[in-house]
């Protein structure tokens, strides 16, 4: 059945709800990354996650060691190697810290995998029973963008702290929670002419249907150039923005992640907060960094956006970023990049009816990224 769900910038989108994949939403993502105990450590206390989980040696683990993390429902694991050699150890040699997973939750991870993989999808692994004294999970996986995964997770019989094999983490160092609540979109960057292809993947194998599509002349700056579309899957609860890189005067913003991550993967995860005044003030007490644009950013930004519930000042002091749709408004910000190479980063964004992505925003956030791209010598 057709029905007109989306309206972007007067442009109409039309979807076609598939209920093959019927996901509830995001289970987890994980990291690999070089060193998951400082890792957690840096989750907790700059971005707020409560301790969750535990999986490592001391848990009969040999290989790896796991942290989970919360915070509402986001919940992030964090996984490093212990031995040499091995897939993980391969994956952080090859993007240094990086999302190898995007778990989602689902009813039925058979089915999912089922479905799935009879539309196309390589398996990553075929769907398995895990249990422990807390009950039942089944998970299967299948693989997408780059060496990025996706593992379906059906906990519907599971009482435990996160999955089977894990033990509950008791911390006696517990920093409070920041204000984030779910994840909203998170966003992939893939190779020199494969959005398409990778958008065709998340219609064809998983059922999903694009909401909006960003060409090079919405968002070519001086220097950085790209183009995007975002999918989503029926309920709208998932959405995965696939970003491709364009020629622009010098190097796009998204060739420098590929050059870095040598690969498609996960460039940003956006995260909602009810209060992202509230949410980014704490953020940056606790040493977070974010991107700014210039000050002349607020000097006509209502004339853009109209009335807003908020006061102007302190979101000009914090450098929190404002737009509008048919539908509302709503706040965003960047940071940096969180790790060493200039890859992934967080959105922490704010909806007030609004359903897009902020492109009114994208010329004034494009140019502060290349400001940080010509601070690293990469352009
Ligand atoms: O998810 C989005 O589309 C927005 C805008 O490199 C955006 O957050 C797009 C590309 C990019 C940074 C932000
Ligand atoms: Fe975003």
């Amino acid at each position: 059945m057709a029905t007109e769900n989306v309206t972007y910038s007067g442009e109409k989108i039309f979807k076609d709800a598939q209920d093959f994949l019927p996901i509830n939403g995001t289970d987890y993502v994980e990291l690999y990354v070089g060193n998951a105990k400082q890792s957690a450590h840096f989750y907790k206390t700059a971005f707020g996650f409560q301790s969750v989980a535990y999986a490592g040696l001391e848990t009969g683990v040999k290989d790896r060691v796991s942290y989970v993390l919360q915070q509402d429902k986001i919940r992030l694991v964090l996984t490093s190697p212990l031995k040499q050699d091995g897939d993980i150890n391969a994956h952080i040699n090859k993007h240094g810290d990086g999302v190898k997973v995007v778990a989602l939750w689902v009813d039925d991870a058979t089915k999912a995998w089922e479905e799935t993989t009879s539309r196309g999808a390589e398996s990553y692994f075929e769907p398995r029973v895990e249990e422990d004294e807390h009950g039942k999970v089944v998970r299967s996986g299948i693989h997408t963008y780059g060496e990025t995964v996706h593992i379906f997770v059906e906990r519907k019989e599971y009482n435990g702290a996160f999955l089977p094999g894990f033990k509950e983490w008791k911390s006696d160092y517990n920093p409070s929670e920041v204000g984030l609540r779910y994840i909203d979109h998170m966003v992939g960057n893939v190779g020199w002419g494969e959005m398409n292809k990778w958008c065709e993947f998340y219609a064809k194998v998983m059922g999903f249907t694009q909401l909006v599509s960003f060409d090079d002349k919405d968002i070519s700056t001086e220097y950085t150039a790209l183009m995007s579309k975002v999918m989503s899957n029926g309920s709208g609860r998932i959405k995965f923005p696939i970003n491709e890189p364009a020629e622009g005067r010098k190097k796009s913003q998204i060739e420098e992640y590929i050059d870095f991550y040598n690969g498609a993967g996960v460039q940003h995860i956006a995260v909602a907060t009810n209060n992202i005044l509230e949410t980014v003030a704490q953020l940056r007490e606790r040493g977070v960094e974010f991107l700014r644009v210039p000050e002349v950013y607020y000097d006509d930004v209502l004339d853009r956006v109209g009335e807003i519930d908020e006061d102007l000042e302190p979101l000009k002091e914090l450098n929190i970023l404002i737009d509008r749709d048919d539908e509302g408004y709503l706040l965003q910000i960047f940071t940096k990049p969180v790790l060493d190479r200039p890859t992934m980063f967080f959105e922490i964004i704010q909806r007030k009816g609004a359903q897009s992505f902020g492109k009114g925003n994208f010329k004034a956030l494009f140019e502060a990224i290349e400001r940080e791209q010509e601070a690293r010598q990469t352009l």
